[in-house]
């Protein structure tokens, strides 16, 4: 709760600790009623400290109950030391001191999910980013990095398993049926990254052995009920090993790594030093009970946890700042895992398209900050899609303007100079820098200017000379803060396509090349070019910009079917529809009959006629643009007309071709053994995106539906056909029955079941807010739970534009009492649910001036949180 207006920490005022903690040993007496913790630092001065006679200052939290302090073996008296509700302040230390503090806290009450806190039975921690100080009084900073001794105590009927960092040192039976384990961390590091886990867990156990030969164990913890769901994430685990020691020449350290699924979490899980903490939703895996969606997304967060081990944890930030270098550098390397385990170009499609529909919203919008942001008010609102996403954006950027052989270099030379270190985004440029000879001051722009640069490109050729002159304009959009902005450096990767495909672009034949452009305007002319080509630009996404260049449709459908980049073919296709559902939303808009476009049925007609071309990469260029991705594009987001238009295309699409899509749907609705591998799924998404159009059309898709409900072997083909009929009209009927029969089917799965209340959450048929205020009250839903509130609340609010942005203001009305309600319990899930009101300026009246107020009465609540007050009022 506030005091005070919350204070803002700047990047600038970053000063080193006067302090440092060379060991930590805790002691944790876990109890039904209270906990006792018991914190033993050998404490001394920071050398590189300009503060020789600086207090030592604790961070601590408000939940904190100290019962003692001793300094050297001396217990201090009340006035010997000063505490508030976040610092205990000890004075006039010497050189170095041994402070041993005594703290009860109650993580039963705890609701935050930060700190030590319960999840059903079990005890777990989350630290990160400052959830430390909510355990006992500490140096709660990253930069701050100590060696780890924890021993645990509770009753051994009711905490079986103890677990902590690094290795298991001793363990032992006390009186009073209570038992304790004291687990050792070798390796030095900060307090986010410490963990407990004590409770009732069975084990799923394999071994992995290392490149030099060393022998891992790997466990992963789970409820009992949930042992026949750990194998996939164990497979993900041993490949991600053996791809970081191939891929990037990084060893797992520990004798032990250990993952714990918890049901009670406010993200996907948490890289802490040899013990992993999962959200049951980003580890559990069993076809009967998980999409294919679900399996890529535990493969992806095993993947990215683990590959903090090197990527965080044994180079860490220097403070909270440099968040990006550990996770945009992260998600750079599990996005890489991902591609190699799976399609490179979907897994490329897939980033792009999350990238431009929520990281260019982002950056488009009231919180738009940089990569490594200058100013915050609570951290916890800067784990962000753009220090995320855009962040690994930066690293690909580096990958491709070094090559793969000095991006290696550059990486082990960050890895070895900074093992064991706490540092800047500096460190890491100056890694990239050192192996290239390369000057990346430009460069940096990246990390501090806000916002998507926009490219425009025009084209022209010389049919005498030969020539294709390419213009280049780059500019960047006001974004808070920073109204004007200097030119990037933006690798355009690119190519020429002519008549039958990709044409060479210098005497070596090189029919691909990334020209950066680091002007604002730059002209790159191209000779010995033989016919009139059609650039084929930024393949791959090559910068993290939006690309504007004068396609015409025959262009567009040129490169769809020529291009050698499938990426670039796919987002042809994109662009196609694109331009077709803008003009579409302008007619709805304004009543004018809405016509269908030839070429693009055309397109899509031969995209289903051909049997040999890869489903996946079909299925992906079915797909329209989601009316998420039509939001961030327009200008002013008509959320009816752009549905409209979209459903008509749709429908059009699903009229004309209906054979077409039939055939499709039959070809991949094939009996197989479920595996979680690219080809089926593809396959499955392609059969399934088949079926939705197939909805559509009278009479066919409602039987095809309900049959696949009934036969599905698997959650993929299951959850798609209740998708399809819960949104479809002319199935009530069977959508009721389904939806009770899944229900009744699953009651006992939670992650199932969250699921199910997603589906209903989405559904665009009118009546949303109702269905979803229903739910509310339904045994499956709880506030208590961040994935129930995600499922319900989030979905509606995120992904039902049409229910949310209702012409009554009611969709709107529903989050601000959901945030209000849910803010001091849970801030962080609370604070992520403000996001869809904070775009208001992008909505006609009369709802901009309902998000608005609705914004507004949030902010002006009493005791707001600072994470929402944050948000609240930077978006105003
Ligand atoms: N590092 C954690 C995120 C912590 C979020 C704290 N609010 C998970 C991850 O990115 O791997
Ligand atoms: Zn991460």
């Amino acid at each position: 709760m506030r005091d005070a207006l919350p204070q803002t920490i700047h990047l600038q005022d970053y000063k080193v600790s006067p302090f440092l903690i060379d060991k930590t040993d805790l002691v944790f007496d876990l109890g039904e009623d209270h906990s006792r913790v018991t914190a033993t630092l050998s404490v001394r001065r920071n050398p590189d400290s300009d503060e020789p006679s600086a207090d030592l200052v604790l961070h601590g939290s408000e939940g904190l109950d100290l019962q003692s302090v001793q300094v050297d073996g001396v217990n201090l008296k009340e006035g010997a030391y000063t505490r508030d509700s976040e610092s205990l302040t000890i004075s006039g230390l010497g050189d170095s001191a041994t402070i041993i503090t005594e703290v009860l806290i109650q993580p039963q009450l705890n609701t935050t999910m930060m700190g030590l806190y319960r999840s059903r039975t079990m005890y777990c921690t989350q630290c990160e980013a400052e959830g430390f100080r909510d355990i006992t009084y500490y140096l709660d900073r990253p930069d701050v990095m100590s060696e780890f001794t924890s021993k645990v105590i509770a009753d051994k009927v009711l905490y079986p398993v103890l677990l902590s960092n690094g290795n298991p040192i001793a363990s032992g039976d006390l009186d009073g049926g209570r038992h304790f384990v004291t687990w050792h961390d070798p390796f030095k590091k900060p307090a986010y990254l410490f963990a407990l886990v004590a409770g009732t867990l069975a084990v799923v156990e394999d071994s992995f052995t290392t490149m030099s030969g060393r022998d891992i164990k790997l466990q992963i913890f789970v409820e009992e009920k949930d042992l026949d769901k750990c194998d996939h994430a164990m497979l993900s685990l041993k490949n991600s090993m053996r791809w970081d020691e191939k891929t990037y020449g990084r060893e797992y350290d520990l004798d032990i790594f250990m993952i714990v699924a918890v049901d009670d979490f406010n993200m996907g899980a948490m890289e802490n030093k040899g013990l992993n903490i999962f959200n049951t939703s980003a580890v559990l895996a069993n076809p009967k009970t998980t999409t294919d969606a679900a399996f890529q997304r535990v493969e992806g967060i095993v993947a990215h946890e683990y590959f903090h081990n090197w990527s965080g944890n044994r180079v860490t930030c220097r403070d909270w700042f440099q968040l990006s270098l550990k996770e945009g550098f992260t998600v750079y390397r599990d996005s890489q895992f991902s591609a190699d385990m799976n399609s490179a170009t979907v897994k490329r499609i897939e980033d792009a398209t999350y990238l431009r529909t929520h990281q260019f919203a982002e950056d488009g919008g009231p919180m738009s900050h940089p990569v490594q942001p200058d100013s915050y008010m609570e951290i916890n609102n800067f784990y962000t899609l753009t220090v995320y996403e855009k962040g690994a954006e930066v690293v690909g950027m580096y990958h491709s303007l070094l090559g793969d052989e000095l991006f290696r270099k550059a990486t082990d030379l960050y890895f070895d100079r900074h093992d064991g270190q706490a540092v800047t985004i500096e460190e890491f440029v100056k890694a990239m820098e050192d192996v290239s000879g390369r000057d990346f001051t430009q460069f940096r722009r990246w990390y501090k200017q806000s916002g998507t640069p926009h490219l425009k490109v025009s084209s022209h050729y010389d049919a005498a000379d030969k020539t294709l002159t390419l213009d280049f304009a780059q500019s960047c959009p006001a974004t808070p803060g920073q109204p004007q902005k200097q030119a990037f450096v933006v690798p355009v990767k690119l190519g020429l396509v002519g008549r039958s495909g990709d044409l060479p672009l210098n005497a070596n034949g090189d029919t691909e090349m990334v020209y950066e452009v680091t002007e604002t305007n730059q002209q790159l002319v191209i000779e010995n070019i033989h016919e009139a080509p059609v650039p084929s630009l930024l393949r791959g996404l090559s910068a993290p910009v939006k690309l504007d260049y004068p396609y015409s449709s025959e262009q567009l459908a040129h490169l769809m079917a020529n291009d050698s980049d499938g990426f670039n073919r796919w987002d042809a296709g994109q662009k196609l529809s694109f331009s077709l559902l803008e003009k579409l939303t302008d007619d709805s808009l304004h009543q004018r009959p809405l016509v269908m476009d030839k070429q693009l049925v055309d397109a899509y007609d031969s995209l289903l006629s051909d049997a040999s071309l890869d489903p996946a990469m079909v299925d992906l260029m079915l797909q329209l643009p989601s009316e998420a991705q039509l939001h961030e594009e327009a200008h002013i987001i008509h959320v009816d007309a752009i549905h409209s238009a979209r459903k008509f295309v749709r429908k059009a699409l699903a009229e004309t071709l209906s054979d077409k899509f039939l055939a499709v749907y039959q070809r991949h609705n094939i009996e197989q053994v479920y595996a979680p591998e690219a080809e089926q799924i593809g396959r499955r998404s392609l059969k399934n995106v088949a079926l939705s159009y197939l909805m559509l059309i009278d009479n066919i898709g409602v039987d095809l539906a309900w049959k696949q409900f009934q036969s599905a072997d698997n959650m993929t083909d299951k959850a798609a056909a209740l998708s399809c009929l819960v949104n479809c009209p002319a199935a009530a009927v069977q959508s009721a029955a389904a939806l009770a029969e899944f229900e009744e089917q699953y009651r006992e799965e939670g992650l199932v079941m969250n699921l199910w209340l997603q589906i209903q959450a989405i559904n665009s048929q009118s009546g949303g807010l109702k269905r979803v205020e229903a739910l509310l009250e339904h045994s499956a839903f709880t506030m208590r739970n961040p994935n129930k509130i995600r499922s319900l609340i989030g979905a509606f609010c995120s992904a039902n534009p049409v229910n949310f942005h209702s012409a009554d203001g009611s969709g709107y009305q529903f989050l601000q009492e959901h945030i209000l309600a849910l803010h001091s319990q849970n801030p962080q899930v609370a604070a992520r649910l403000v996001t869809p009101l904070t775009r208001w300026k992008k909505f006609p009246e009369p709802n901009r001036q309902q998000m608005r107020d609705a914004l507004q009465r949030i902010a002006d609540e009493p005791d707001l949180v600072k994470d929402i007050y944050e948000i609240a009022t930077k978006s105003l």
